[in-house]
C-alpha cells in the first residue's frame, strides 16, 4: 500500500508512522509546503492529550451551578456515566430554562475533514434537541462581513471573487499593503491548502517590477524577495494615512471624478471630510505624519506614484480586528475608489492577500458538501466576540447593525473544536464569565485551558485517529484523509460523543441518519462528485479515489478580477446595495446613529492607540497577530513551536531602543503588563519591529502563576491577557484583539517553569 495520505488546514501530506504516533510527514505535491507541517510529529500521543472521560471534582460533588472553575481537579468516569450525566444535564436545563439557555455557538477552528467538523456534528445535535444560543460571525472578520454588505453588498465577493493572485503578479505595478502580505498567514486556509504559490506569485511580481508599499510596524509582513519599502507606521493609524493620501489626490485632481460618479454612492460626502469641510480638519499628509509617524512629504510622493500607476490597495484582516475596525476597511475601498481603478486588471482594492491563502486563489471552486446542521428554530444568537458579556450581563441590550438585542441567561455551554483561551480578550475577565454557568461541556483531544475550565470533559480523537475527506473552498487538491493510528486512550470522534448523547435523549437515529463514519463518507463523496462534474472536472468513484489518495483539482481562474463586469456595465451588475453602487457613503449605517460607525470612513481614535492618552501610561504598542509558528493555540507544543520560544517562553519582539531603556537584553525573560493582566514571555531584541511597538504572536497556551486567582499572571506568554473585550463597534460587535498598550520590564527572580502542556490532577472513580 501507498503511503498514507492526510491534510490539515495547511497543507497536505503523507505521514509515516512509528511506535503509534506521527514520526514524519512528507508534503504532497506541494511547491512550497507550510513549515507548519514540523509541529506534527509526536502530536498523536503527547502528554497533553486527554485519555478519559471526567468531571471536574466540585461539580460532581456539589452539582451544577456557579462555580470558579480552572483550579479544580477531575475524577475519571466511564464513557457510560459521563455521557448518562450530561445527557442529565441538559435535560434538567431545558426542563427548567429552555433550549436558548444553551450555549452551543463554539467558535474555533477544530481540524480539516468534510465530516469530522467539530461545530457543525454539535449544531446538528443542539438542532434536533431543540435549538441553541448561537454565535454569528468569525473572529477573524468581524468587522468587515457586517460592514462590507452596507459598501458592495455581497461580501462574499471581495473574499471568495477576490483578484487571482496570478493577475497581481501580471499587471499590478504598485501594491499598497496595509499588514502588509505575511507569507506566514497565507500557508493556512480553512479545511485545506494544498498548493502553495504565493511567494512564486509575489517573486515573478517582483521580477517584472512590481513594487510594494509596506505599511506596517513589522518589517517582515513581506517577504525580502519583494524588496518592498517599508513604511513603518504607528499601530492603528492607517486611517490617517488612508486619508491623507485621498487628500493628495483630491487637492492634486489625480482622483477619477468620472468613476466616482458611475461607480459609486456619496463620494461627494467623503471627499469634503478629507477636505476638512466636514468638521474643520483637513486630512493632510501633515496630520497624517502625527498620528502616523509617516513623513508627510512621502505620503505625497506615494499618493502621485499610485495616481500614475497601476496600484492596488490591499488591507489585511488584522486591520479591522481593532476598535473601529470598520474604518481602514472601508477608507481603503475609498482610496481605491478615488484612483478609479476598481474592476482593471491588477488595480483596485483587495482585502486579505496576506491573511488566508486561498485569497486570490485560482482553482476551481465548486460548493464542498456539508454534514447537513438542520434548522435552529431559536432565533437568540450573539456576535460571536462577545461571549464574556454574554455570559457576565444575561438580559442586558446591545446593539448590532441597526438593531438591539437581548442576552439570554446561559446555564449550559458546550464546546467542541475551539479554545476561547487562545481566541478571546482579557482572559482574566473570561474566566470570571466562565465562573456563570451551571455546567460547562468542552470535547477536545488536549487538555487545553478551556479544557481545565470544563465540568465535563470528553476526549475527542484528532484527525489522525479517522477517516475523512479533506479540502479547503478553492483548495488544489481533494485529500483522503485515512485514519493512521487507532484512537489514543478512549478518545472518541465528536460525531461518536454526540450520537452518545443523541441517543440518550432519543434523537439517535436522526443524528446519525442511520449511518457510520464510512457511509456518511461516501455520501459525502457522491455530492462533491457530482458538483465536480458539473463544474465540468472529473471525479473517480470513491473507492478509487481512497486508493489514489488524493484527487488534484485545475487552475481555471487565473484571469479573474474583482468587480470588473460591475465596472464595465454597472446598471446591468448592480452591487447588492441600495444605491447598487460602492457605497463610499451609507444612508443606512448612517440612519444607525452609531458614534463609534459614521455614515462614511473616518478617523476615530482607538484608546489602545500610541497617541491615546493611556499610552503616557502603557507606553509600547502591542501587536498581538497571529502566530508564524502553528495554527493559533494548534500543537504549540509542537517541535516547530517550541524551537522558537526563548526559555520556554513565547518570544516578544522589541526594538533595540525601547529595550535598552529598559535594561532588557536579548534572551531576557520580561513581564508584560498593564491594567488587565500581565504575562511573561522571552525578549527577542530586534530592528525589524518598529519603536514602541512589541509584537507578541497569540497561541501561547495560558499558564497562570495561581489558577484560583482572581487576577492571573501567564507565565507562558499568552497575549490574550494583556487585550481589552471591547467591540470594534456597535454596528459589527468585532473582536479588537489585535493591539494593547502595554508596559515591559525585565523579570526578576526565579523563572517558574512552564507547566501549560503538563495535564491537571485526575483521579480515578472512588479514590
Ligand atoms: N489577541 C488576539 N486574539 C485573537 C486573534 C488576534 O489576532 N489577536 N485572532 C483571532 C482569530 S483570527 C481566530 S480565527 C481565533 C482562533 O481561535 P480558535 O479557532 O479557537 O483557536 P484554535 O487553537 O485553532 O482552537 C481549535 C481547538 O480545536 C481543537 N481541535 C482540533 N481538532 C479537533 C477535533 O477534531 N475535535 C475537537 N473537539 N477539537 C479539536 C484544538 O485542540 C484546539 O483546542 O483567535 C482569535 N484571537
Ligand atoms: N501561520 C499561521 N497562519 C495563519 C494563522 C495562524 O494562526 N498561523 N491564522 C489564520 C487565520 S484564522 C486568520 S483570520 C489569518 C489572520 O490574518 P491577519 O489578521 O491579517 O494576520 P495577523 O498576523 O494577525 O496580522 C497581520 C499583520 O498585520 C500587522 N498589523 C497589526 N496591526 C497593524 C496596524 O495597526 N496597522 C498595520 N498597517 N499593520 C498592522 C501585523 O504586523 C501583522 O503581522 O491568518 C491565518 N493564517
Ligand atoms: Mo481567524
Amino acid at each position: 500500500m501507498a503511503a498514507l495520505t492526510h491534510s490539515s488546514h495547511w497543507g497536505a501530506f503523507t505521514v509515516r508512522v512509528d511506535g503509534g504516533d506521527v514520526a514524519e510527514v512528507e508534503p504532497l505535491h506541494d511547491p512550497d509546503p507550510s513549515p507548519l507541517l514540523r509541529n506534527l510529529p509526536g502530536s498523536v500521543r503527547h502528554e497533553s492529550r486527554i485519555l478519559r472521560p471526567v468531571a471536574r471534582r466540585g461539580w460532581l460533588e456539589n452539582g451544577p451551578g456557579p462555580a470558579r472553575r480552572g483550579d479544580d481537579s477531575f475524577v475519571e468516569l466511564s464513557w457510560d456515566e459521563a455521557l448518562d450525566r450530561t445527557a442529565a444535564e441538559y435535560r434538567r436545563v431545558v426542563a427548567e430554562h429552555g433550549n436558548q439557555a444553551i450555549f452551543g455557538g463554539s467558535y474555533g477552528w477544530a481540524s480539516a475533514g468534510l465530516f469530522h467538523q467539530s461545530q457543525r456534528q454539535l449544531h446538528r445535535f443542539l438542532n434536533l434537541i431543540g435549538g441553541f444560543t448561537s454565535s454569528r460571525n468569525s473572529y477573524s472578520i468581524g468587522a468587515s462581513l457586517v460592514l462590507l454588505p452596507h459598501v458592495v453588498g455581497n461580501p462574499g465577493s471581495v473574499f471568495r471573487k477576490a483578484t487571482a493572485w496570478a493577475m497581481l503578479a501580471r499587471h499590478t505595478e504598485l501594491l499598497v499593503a496595509f499588514g502588509g502580505v505575511p507569507i506566514k498567514n497565507t500557508f493556512v486556509a480553512p479545511g485545506g491548502m494544498a498548493r502553495h504559490s504565493i511567494r512564486r506569485h509575489l517573486t515573478e511580481a517582483r521580477r517584472r517590477g512590481m513594487e510594494i508599499a509596506l505599511f506596517s510596524p513589522l518589517r517582515d509582513d513581506a517577504i525580502a524577495e519583494s524588496e518592498a519599502r517599508w513604511y513603518p507606521l504607528v499601530p492603528l493609524s492607517d486611517v490617517a494615512v488612508m486619508l491623507a493620501l485621498a487628500n493628495v489626490l483630491v487637492r492634486e485632481g489625480l482622483h477619477d471624478p468620472e468613476f466616482l460618479a458611475r461607480c459609486c454612492h456619496g463620494a461627494d460626502r467623503f471627499i469634503a471630510y478629507v477636505l476638512g469641510e466636514e468638521d474643520g480638519l483637513e486630512k493632510t499628509p501633515e496630520w497624517a505624519e502625527e498620528r502616523s509617524g509617516i513623513p508627510a512629504q512621502d505620503l505625497r510622493v506615494l499618493a502621485r506614484r499610485m495616481a500614475a500607476k497601476r496600484t492596488l490597495v490591499t488591507v489585511s484582516y488584522s486591520l479591522q480586528r481593532a476598535e473601529h475596525g470598520e474604518q481602514p476597511v472601508w477608507a481603503a475601498i475609498a482610496l481605491a475608489a478615488l484612483l478609479g481603478q476598481i474592476g482593471l486588471p491588477g488595480g483596485g482594492f483587495g482585502h486579505g492577500y496576506g491573511s488566508m491563502g486561498d485569497l486570490g486563489s485560482s482553482s476551481a471552486s465548486f460548493p464542498l458538501p456539508l454534514v447537513p446542521e438542520g434548522r435552529n428554530p431559536l432565533r437568540s444568537f450573539i456576535p460571536v466576540a462577545r461571549i464574556a458579556d454574554l455570559l457576565l450581563h444575561p438580559g442586558e441590550t446591545f446593539a448590532y447593525d441597526g438593531e438591539s438585542y437581548e442576552y439570554p441567561d446561559i446555564r449550559l455551554v458546550h464546546w467542541a473544536g475551539g479554545n476561547p483561551f487562545h481566541h478571546h480578550q482579557d482572559l482574566n475577565r473570561l474566566r470570571r464569565a466562565l465562573a456563570r454557568p451551571d455546567t460547562i461541556v468542552v470535547q477536545d483531544p488536549y487538555w487545553t485551558p478551556m479544557a481545565r475550565h470544563a465540568d465535563i470533559v470528553f476526549p475527542a480523537t484528532t484527525s489522525f485517529e479517522r477517516n475523512d475527506i479533506g479540502s479547503g473552498r478553492a483548495d488544489a487538491r481533494i485529500v483522503a484523509m485515512h485514519r493512521i493510528v487507532p484512537p489514543v486512550g478512549e478518545a472518541r470522534s465528536d460525531h461518536d460523543i454526540l450520537a452518545g448523547l443523541a441517543e440518550r435523549l432519543g434523537v439517535h437515529a436522526e443524528f446519525t441518519d442511520g449511518m457510520d463514519e464510512r457511509t456518511w463518507l461516501g455520501r459525502l463523496w457522491a455530492q462533491l462528485a457530482r458538483t465536480m462534474r458539473e463544474a465540468g472536472l472529473e471525479a473517480p468513484a470513491f473507492e478509487e479515489f481512497w486508493a489514489n489518495g488524493s484527487l488534484e483539482v485545475a487552475d481555471v481562474e487565473g484571469e479573474r478580477v474583482l468587480f470588473d463586469s460591475f465596472r464595465a456595465d454597472p446598471e446591468a451588475h448592480r452591487l447588492r446595495t441600495p444605491s447598487g453602487k460602492i457605497e463610499i457613503w451609507s444612508d443606512t449605517v448612517a440612519a444607525f446613529g452609531y458614534d463609534d460607525c459614521p455614515g462614511h470612513p473616518a478617523w476615530l481614535e482607538s484608546e489602545e492607540w500610541l497617541g491615546a492618552p493611556r499610552a503616557k501610561r502603557w507606553p509600547l504598542a502591542l501587536v498581538a497577530n497571529n502566530p508564524a509558528t502553528r495554527l493559533h493555540g494548534q500543537l504549540d507544543a509542537g517541535p516547530y513551536s517550541q524551537a522558537a520560544k526563548v526559555r520556554g517562553r513565547e518570544p516578544v519582539r522589541i526594538h533595540p531602543s525601547d529595550a535598552a531603556e529598559r535594561g532588557i537584553t536579548d534572551g531576557d525573560v520580561v513581564r508584560i503588563y498593564n491594567e488587565r493582566g500581565s504575562c511573561l514571555a522571552g525578549a527577542v531584541v530586534t530592528e525589524d519591529v518598529r519603536p514602541r511597538v512589541v509584537q507578541l504572536s497569540t497561541g501561547a497556551w495560558f499558564d497562570p502563576d495561581d489558577p484560583s486567582a482572581d487576577v492571573a499572571m501567564c507565565l507562558h506568554g499568552n497575549p490574550n491577557v494583556l487585550t481589552r473585550d471591547v467591540a470594534t463597534s456597535r454596528l459589527s460587535q468585532g473582536c479588537s484583539g489585535q493591539h494593547a498598550l502595554v508596559e515591559v520590564e525585565r523579570f526578576v527572580g526565579e523563572v517558574p517553569p512552564v507547566r501549560a502542556f503538563t495535564p491537571p490532577v485526575i483521579r480515578p472513580r472512588g479514590d
